[in-house]
């Protein structure tokens, strides 16, 4: 059973000032956050992030959509994370996503939608590392 997953807020999401509405249900929820930052990707580093989907038709748009304002990246940390934070947030087509969920609420259409969530334990762990340090000095 898996205890971190990570995740994004979307620039659509951070744009219209809903992350802290987001962050209070994510808290609510019982998770609890490890790590955040505020960014603004590069292209480029979209496009490193979602390299899983390059084969798939709307990477290039989601690439652009990804680096077309700034996020809040987590590590959000709770007993089973993974799949609990998935059925938190909801499908991925805010249409088909169940009431009450992150994307029901807040998501504007299939590529806007509001928020990322690691769908593995595996990926959980490499996508936190493209982003945080195991332990950040400063
Ligand atoms: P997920 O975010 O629910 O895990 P994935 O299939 O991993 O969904 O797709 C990654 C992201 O790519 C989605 O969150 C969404 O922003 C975008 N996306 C997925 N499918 C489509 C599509 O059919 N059209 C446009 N964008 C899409
Ligand atoms: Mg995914």
């Amino acid at each position: 059973m898996s205890n971190i997953t990570f995740s994004m807020i979307k620039p659509d999401a951070v744009e219209a000032g809903n992350s802290g509405a987001i962050l209070k249900m994510i808290e609510e929820a019982g998770f609890k956050i490890q790590a955040m930052k505020k960014l603004w990707l590069t292209r480029e580093r979209a496009g490193q992030f979602y390299e899983v989907h390059k084969e798939r038709p709307f990477y290039g748009d989601l690439c652009e959509y990804m680096s077309s304002g700034p996020i809040i990246a987590f590590v959000a940390e709770k007993d089973n994370a993974v799949a609990d934070f998935r059925e938190l947030i909801g499908a991925t087509n805010p249409q088909e996503a169940a009431e009450g969920t992150i994307r029901k609420l807040f998501a504007k259409d299939i590529s806007a939608n509001a928020i990322h969530g690691s769908d593995s334990d595996e990926n959980a762990a490499i996508e936190a590392g493209f982003f945080f340090s195991r332990l950040e000095r400063f």
